[in-house]
């Protein structure tokens, strides 16, 4: 297949709000620093439905959704020598050049390399590998995991242990890996530390897990959905509450519960509301709220300053402040050697053409609850 155009099967979000369809595309081989990949496994995170509801203000139609994903070069463009063909790999939707000005910064993970072509649906050269009949379709996230095959950027993929299980090991290209490191990159959570966690989904329980990790005292789930409680407590919540069991404002039923605020806490929802609450929720004098969740394009976050004047700290992560390439095969290994959890976090499998149930909502009632990561088997 080697320089030749691949026919596969892709699910193509046709327009925003519509249901994905399963249909043949066509896949263009890698260009210049380009990897075209198999992917044999995918997750699917709240931003693919986020933005296939419309909310994304960079949302572009058609175009194949999909960025937890694992599987193995088919080919690689002139010039990547950091993978090869069978290498198992990770696409990385933040991507890691190690020489744009963000690359050389250890403050962030942000590398800005190819995040303007990315954010515009192409490859870094400007134009798109997929076609479907005539009609080309956009890239998204520098992934498009929901097809057989897709092309990335070579500063977007990183090669992992090839023991590792694909279809585990597809979570940490996005949820699982900004949790986690939300508490132990961004926030740095220290021993002894109270958290409070809103949104108890795959992202929040892998918060739950960082800060088991970085022992928390105290880890407060906060959803409000019970049906998640059981499982947020197997992960490590110490308490559960939901807000819709008080007539307070939740920020005031934490304060109390927690002589004050709480040191850190996490909004996993992408509510503007959440995020309110979160920051609020912080104790006077240091307490810090990291932002995960994406909100909907045109809302605006707001507090009292005086919250911010009297010690609280608003943050914001992506891809849990890591440098992708760097971090993503060692978060594999840590997974290989016992020391974190995947499996806890898959709930399901589906074939690609069933992809649609995922995010039906009669399918998520029968599940109560219980849906984190549905693994999409290509
Ligand atoms: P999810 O839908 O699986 O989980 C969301 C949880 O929030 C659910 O348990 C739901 O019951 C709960 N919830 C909804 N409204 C609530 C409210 N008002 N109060 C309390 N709980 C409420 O989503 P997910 O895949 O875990 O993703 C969570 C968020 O993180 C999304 O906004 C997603 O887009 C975002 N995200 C951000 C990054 C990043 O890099 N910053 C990465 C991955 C996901
Ligand atoms: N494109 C949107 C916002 C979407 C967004 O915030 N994406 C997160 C990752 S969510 C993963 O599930 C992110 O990494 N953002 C940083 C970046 O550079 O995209 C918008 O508002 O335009
Ligand atoms: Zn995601
Ligand atoms: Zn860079």
């Amino acid at each position: 297949t080697v320089g030749k155009v691949i026919t596969c099967k892709a699910a193509v979000a046709w327009g925003p709000k519509e249901q994905l369809k399963v249909e043949t595309i066509t896949v263009d081989p890698p260009r210049a620093g380009e990897v075209r990949m198999k992917v044999n496994f995918t997750g699917v995170c709240h931003t693919d439905a986020y933005t296939l509801g419309g909310h994304d203000p960079e949302g572009l139609f058609p175009v194949i959704l999909g960025h937890e994903g694992c599987g193995t070069v088919e080919s690689v463009g002139e010039g990547v020598d950091h993978v090869k063909p069978g290498d198992v790999v990770i696409p990385l939707y933040t991507a890691q050049c190690r020489d744009c000005k963000f690359c050389r910064n250890p403050k962030t993970n942000l590398c800005q390399k190819v995040r303007a072509t990315q954010g515009a649906g192409k490859m870094p050269d400007g134009t798109s590998r997929f076609k479907c009949g005539d009609k080309e379709l956009f890239h998204f996230m520098g992934c498009s995991t929901f097809s057989e095959y897709t092309v990335v950027a070579g500063v977007s993929v990183c090669a992992v242990n090839s023991t590792a299980p694909q279809d585990k090991v597809c979570l940490l290209g996005c949820g699982i890996t900004t949790g986690y490191g939300a508490v132990l990159n961004t926030a740095k959570v220290e021993e002894g530390s109270t958290v409070a966690v809103w949104g108890l989904g795959a992202v929040g329980l892998a918060v739950v897990m960082g800060a088991v990790k970085a022992k928390a005292s105290r880890i407060i789930g906060v959803d409000i959905n019970p049906g998640k409680f059981q499982v947020a407590k197997e992960f490590g919540c110490t308490e559960c509450v939901n807000p819709k069991d008080f007539d307070k404002p939740i920020q005031n039923v934490l304060v109390d519960m927690t002589d004050g605020g709480l040191d850190y806490t996490f909004e996993c929802i992408g509510n503007v509301h959440t995020m309110r609450a979160a920051l609020e929720a912080c104790h006077k004098g240091w307490g810090e709220s990291v932002i995960i969740g994406v909100a909907a394009s045109g809302q605006e976050i707001s507090t009292r300053p005086f919250q911010l004047v009297t010690g609280r700290v608003w943050k914001g992560t992506a891809f849990g402040g890591y440098k992708s390439r760097d971090s993503v095969p060692k978060l594999v290994e840590e997974y290989l050697a016992g020391e974190m959890k995947l499996d806890e976090f898959i709930t399901g499998h589906m074939p690609l053409d069933k992809i649609n149930e995922v995010w039906n909502p009669a399918f998520d009632d029968m599940h109560a609850g219980r849906a984190l990561r549905t693994i999409i088997d290509l």
